[in-house]
């Protein structure tokens, strides 16, 4: 059965910085979803230079690199506003050259962009079950030490993991079979919505 989504909210993104970390693995699904996440965001007005994507191997490492991620950008924030330093030079805590955009068509800059901390961080891996219990293990350590870190450190980070039985599940939930629906649309208008909802409740 096609599963929709949410009824979609369209907020204004035009003042916020999202990150995006996303696994290696199962690469051929990946890059749609990422494309998807990504195509909203910018659909909502995030600024390019506002998005910074990473990447890790494999799902078990999306919380250590989200977790790292929001921290370094805590840092740049508190540099920048120290203003001993320029936003450029802050901006390679971030690691700009680290940015991996080589699957899309654009590409994104971190040290031209906004020096806040980040307003929500997107992470995107594929799970697909295996004969042995790897899938369970990494599924439920992923997604408890995500939401973990959305409630530790009050940012929200929206959970782009797929965890599928097979690949024709995967492909369904990436946009590759006809009829179906990109998740990452909706993850990106998740985190746009999230940002600024997060902003207000400040
Ligand atoms: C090892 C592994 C396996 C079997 N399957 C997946 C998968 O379906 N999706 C995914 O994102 N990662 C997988 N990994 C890699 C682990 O997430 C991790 O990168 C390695 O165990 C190294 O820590």
């Amino acid at each position: 059965m096609h599963n929709k989504g949410p009824a979609p909210q369209l907020h204004d993104g035009s003042n916020l910085r999202i990150g995006i970390v996303h696994a290696r693995w199962n690469d051929t699904i990946i890059d749609p979803l990422l494309a998807g996440a990504k195509a909203k965001l910018l659909e909502c007005g995030v600024k390019e230079s506002n998005i910074v994507v990473q990447t890790v191997p494999g799902s078990w490492e999306l919380p250590i690199a989200v977790q790292r991620l929001y921290a370094a950008s805590q840092v740049q924030s508190s540099i920048s506003s120290s203003s001993a330093f320029g936003a450029g030079s802050a901006g390679d805590l971030l690691g700009g050259s680290t940015t991996d955009l080589s699957s899309l068509p654009a590409t994104t800059s971190t040290t031209t962009g906004s020096t806040e901390p980040f307003d929500a961080i997107i992470a995107i891996g594929v799970l697909i079950k295996g004969e042995t219990m790897h899938f369970e293990y990494i599924a439920e350590s992923v997604s408890h030490g995500l939401m973990r870190l959305s409630l530790d450190t009050g940012v929200p980070v929206i959970f782009g993991v797929l965890t599928v039985l097979n690949d024709e599940q995967a492909k369904a939930r990436a946009g590759l079979i006809e009829g179906s629906h990109n998740h990452g649309e909706d993850w990106g208008l998740a985190a746009v919505e999230m940002g600024v909802k997060r902003k207000a409740w400040a």
